[in-house]
């Protein structure tokens, strides 16, 4: 990549791209809003942070994602989430159709079909490995979630950002940094801008990351019984893995199978944590791969028809748990 193709897709270099979206949204008659398959609190605030703004101005929108049925529970205090539509309810034709969080169209699930029907695409997320599958694609990779993408456009388009939206936008931000873990220049003047409005940022953040049923505990205990340490794996950096067997998911909720991972990538003794989730009883495996310092586990997961950012990053295999094993062994080199 040329210094001149660095600058233009690089953090800086996107103003013009926001400049074409903001032009999109504000002549936009109807708008269609889609977040990503199995969502979290980044797609789903973007989304709803973003459509709140819409539905302020008057412009008809939607919101919606294509799998599971249900809105995960600990973000169903989020304002504006009436807004979000079951799958057949998202109409076949909009003027403008945005992608939140979305890596890639397979991240649409069953709704990818209505690209067909929109008149411009526009993708907004911050995914490096993301492949552009919009009309127009505002990607910053530099962002620490798709919410800060969302802030900056809404920044360009001179609409405040108020406490409902403020809630929304902080609910990504608080999820998608680990609670301010993996932060960057920008991420807590965002923080105290969003908190400024009024919102409650410690209930906001209890809710969507440290609320759990006592069933959780129980479960942990059996997976992380499970999990095993790979010290040879990528030439001595290590790997560590826990397996969510699907009698081990009952009636928890997305919630507590997706906390496993922040446990598992702890382990000093590893560079990558992997944790398999069977979901469903067939033996299908949905993956989220950690790192700390030195591997791209987006690259990993692109490898595995995924992907991801530089040190989070996830795919979906089929197969007995050993050859899926064996798959990501074999990726990692
Ligand atoms: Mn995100």
């Amino acid at each position: 990549m040329t210094a001149l193709s660095e600058q233009v897709e690089g953090h800086d270099g996107l103003a013009p791209l926001f400049d074409r979206v903001v032009a999109l949204l504000g002549t936009a008659a109807s708008v269609t809003v889609l977040c990503h398959v199995q969502p979290d609190a980044d797609t789903i605030g973007s989304g709803l942070g973003l459509a709140l703004v819409l539905r302020r101005r008057g412009i008809p929108v939607v919101v919606s994602f294509a799998e599971p049925a249900e809105i995960p529970a600990s973000m169903r205090s989020l304002p504006g989430i009436e807004l979000v539509v079951p799958p057949a309810q998202v109409p076949e034709r909009t003027d403008l159709l945005l992608t939140v969080d979305c890596g890639s169209v397979g991240r649409l699930g069953a709704l990818r079909d209505r690209l067909a029907g929109a008149g411009t695409t526009v993708v907004l997320d911050h995914h490096r490995s993301n492949t552009r599958f919009g009309d127009i694609n505002l990607v910053d990779a530099d962002a620490e979630a798709t919410a800060s993408v969302i802030a900056r456009l809404l920044d360009a388009w001179g609409e405040p950002i108020d406490r409902a939206v403020a809630h929304c936008l902080f609910a990504g931000l608080v999820t998608d940094t680990g609670s301010f873990r993996w932060v960057r220049p920008g991420t807590h003047s965002l923080a105290e801008r969003l908190l400024d409005t009024g919102i409650d940022g410690a209930l906001i953040t209890r809710t969507l990351m440290d609320s759990h049923p006592f069933a959780w505990l129980p479960m942990l205990s059996r997976v992380l019984g499970s999990a095993q340490l790979v010290p040879e794996a990528r030439d001595g950096a290590g790997l560590v893995y826990a397996a969510v067997r699907y009698a081990d998911v009952g009636a928890l909720r997305s919630e507590e199978i997706e906390s496993v991972v922040d446990i598992v990538r702890t382990t000093t003794e590893a560079e990558v944590a992997a944790v398999f989730k069977e979901l469903t009883a067939d033996g299908h495996w949905t993956v989220s791969l950690r790192s700390r310092e030195t591997v791209d586990v987006a690259e990993v997961a692109t490898a595995l028809g995924g992907g991801g950012h530089r040190f989070s990053a996830g795919y979906t295999a089929d197969g007995p748990l050993p050859d899926v094993v064996a798959a990501l062994r074999s990726a990692l080199g």
